[in-house]
């Protein structure tokens, strides 16, 4: 059930400089991740490096290789959003160092979570010394969201450990969950080229929902527009790029010196750019604390923003300590609620806390105010509650929703969701589902072109809805004109019964030749080389009238018919089966058939042999 993700995974390196880093990925994929001159005369990797590698069980894994030098780290920081997993470097003759814990506490603040520890280098030490660096580093994870992460020694030089660190990664993804597709694609842009002949392409790592090459795209935030011309994965073309992948992005419209980190890549309008957003914060332990009005960098997704960060409920947020601050920027990032961050202090250059945006368009708060913190863990909450619908894209009702979450009632109030009833849909699932009965319809419609509708219960079994929320579901969809009710089956608005005008011409022609006598329907359809469906769309439409099983008048012949009932029995009081069938000049089966539809009609009523008005 659980194959590879189609689209793909991430995982990002970590670790001191000159720990090894790119050389094991060298040594893993075939490819040099350092790709600037500058970093081959240096030999140390300066800003982010790509790869990618195929597994053994066929999954696709991108790599992103960052630099381990302290000067760069806001490279590094550009390059650790959206991993599946770190890979954390660790030099086997050196053993833990400071970009070692920098790295790792980064990657606890944004709760990456799964992890993979290289211990490099191995032929350089004695087999004690390693033991001695293994316990050192399992001492320095243990503090961290890593603690459970394996250590596996390598060599590069003899490929010594590559093999299980291969296996080793493949196990650990193979316990990733998917990627969650949220419909709201963002590709927070980590580098920007030109190709001659292509123009402007820019990389990251896609997240929250899938792009397709011929969309519309806007940049926030600076709020350029473009358009897809082509995407790539690993460099394969693809038509669409699924999240949780690396992603280079063809655009038209934009140019190169448009574009850089921190800028996101998304569909229009569904990506804001915000200058104050309200944030759950965890200060390091061991640091300097984060106090009130503190000057911070604000890293999340590729950008780096200095700004302010307003403390809120105190004067300062003690090293080791959780705490809610506003942070207020300098320049505007294009982030959603529930997106993770860092903060770094700007001299000297620390990294001092990190955790969520919980509110990126909020309102200036009284500091001291106990009921702005309420709020906010209300908020934070309202994000457990839009978490946790989002597992359930067949909807779920207000009631179990609460419960699976343990939210109360009033978070409801926040909550991001479609409502049909009793049920609720995020509006990622409410679109598929719509979408899905859109696709449905279509293709009905293609099969039964002269159909007015699809039924409900076929529609029902589509969408694969419970009964009670499929009448809810239905009835909004109706309401949306997704979908429109005709005579009780459901249509896309667009769909028109479109009848084959031959073979209904010829057979209203034979019908119609001898009006009050026609020929039975299986002759007439014979002979005219149309369908019952040709009948059944006729007379929907009301050009036939249905007698009986094999009886059917043309709409003239049928009125004409009506009008000399009446007109009988004016004269003469009654009509009966003979003396109609004299005035029509037909045999007695039409006749006969006529008189019976209209009695079932409730024109005429039975006295006897006779009929007469009622
Ligand atoms: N003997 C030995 N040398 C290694 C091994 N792995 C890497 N090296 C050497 O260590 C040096 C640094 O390796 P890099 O791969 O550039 O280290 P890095 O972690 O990418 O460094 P930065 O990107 O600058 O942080 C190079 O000279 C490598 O040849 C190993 O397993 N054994
Ligand atoms: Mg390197």
């Amino acid at each position: 059930m659980s194959g590879p993700a189609p689209g793909g995974y991430v995982v990002g390196t970590a670790g001191h400089i000159d720990h090894g880093k790119s050389t094991l990925i060298q040594a893993l994929t075939g490819i040099d991740p350092d790709r600037l001159e500058e970093e081959k005369r240096r030999g140390m990797t300066i800003d982010l490096g790509f790869a990618h590698l195929t597994l053994p069980s066929g999954r696709l894994v991108g790599i992103v290789d960052v630099p381990g030098h302290a000067r760069f780290i806001r490279n590094m920081l550009a390059g650790v959003h959206g991993l599946d997993a770190v890979l954390l470097v660790v030099a086997a003759d050196e053993g833990v160092m400071p970009q070692t814990v920098e790295h790792l506490q980064i990657v606890d603040l944004l709760e990456v979570g799964r992890g993979l520890v290289a211990i490099t280098k191995v032929d350089l030490v004695e087999d004690e010394w390693l033991e001695l660096v293994t316990a050192e580093v399992a001492e320095t994870l243990a503090r961290t969201c890593l603690r459970e992460a394996a250590m596996v020694p390598v060599s590069a030089p003899s490929g010594q450990g590559l093999d299980r660190l291969v296996r080793q990664l493949d196990d650990l993804l193979a316990a990733a969950p998917p990627r969650p597709d949220r419909g709201r694609p963002r590709l927070p842009v980590d580098r920007v080229f030109t190709i001659s002949g292509f123009g402007t392409v820019v990389t990251g790592t896609l997240v929250d929902g899938s792009l397709r090459v011929g969309q519309e795209v806007e940049l926030q935030p600076s709020g350029r527009r473009a358009r897809i011309r082509g995407l790539q994965q690993h460099n394969r073309r693809v038509e669409v790029a699924l999240p949780g992948s690396r992603v280079a992005a063809n655009l038209v419209g934009v140019e190169k010196e448009d574009l850089g980190r921190g800028e996101v890549l998304a569909r229009p309008g569904t990506v804001v750019a915000t200058r104050r957003l309200d944030a759950r914060v965890r200060v390091l332990a061991g640091g300097p604390g984060l106090r009130h009005g503190a000057q911070v960098l604000v890293h999340a997704g590729t950008a780096e923003v200095s700004g302010r960060a307003i403390v809120l409920g105190g004067e300062e947020i003690e090293p080791g300590e959780t705490g809610w601050v506003q942070l207020y920027l300098n320049r505007p990032i294009a982030a959603v609620a529930g997106d993770r961050y860092v903060l770094r202090l700007p001299s000297p250059q620390v990294t001092v806390a990190g955790g969520t945006f919980v509110d990126v368009a909020p309102r200036r708060h009284h500091r001291h105010d106990p009921r702005v913190g309420e709020s906010l863990e209300r908020r934070a909450a309202g994000e457990v509650l839009q978490e946790e619908l989002r597992k359930h894209p067949r909807g779920i009702t207000a009631a179990a929703l609460l419960q699976a979450s343990q939210a109360g009632e009033g978070d409801l109030g926040r909550l991001q969701a479609r409502r049909a009833g009793q049920w609720l849909f995020a509006p990622e699932a409410w679109e598929a589902l719509a979408a899905r009965a859109r696709r449905a319809l279509e293709s009905y419609h293609r099969a039964h072109p002269l159909r007015p509708g699809m039924p409900r219960e076929e529609l029902k079994s589509r969408l694969g809805l419970a009964p009670p929320a499929f009448a809810a579901v239905l009835g909004e969809l109706i309401r949306d004109r997704v979908v429109v009710d005709r005579e009780g089956e459901i249509a896309l608005p667009t769909h028109r019964v479109e009848i084959d005008a031959g073979a209904a011409g010829r057979l209203l022609e034979v019908l119609g030749a001898s009006p009050f006598a026609p020929p039975s329907l299986p002759e007439a359809l014979r002979a005219s080389g149309a369908t019952e469906e040709v009948v059944r769309a006729l007379v929907r439409r009301g050009d036939l009238v249905r007698l009986s099983e094999d009886v059917v008048f043309t709409r003239a012949a049928y009125e004409a018919a009506v009008a000399l009932v009446r007109e009988m029995v004016a004269e003469q009081g009654s009509v009966t089966v003979a003396s109609l069938r004299d005035r029509m000049g037909a045999s007695r089966r039409p006749v006969l058939a006529l008189l019976e539809h209209l009695d079932a009609q409730r024109v005429t009523r039975r006295v006897g042999d006779a009929r007469v008005l009622r």
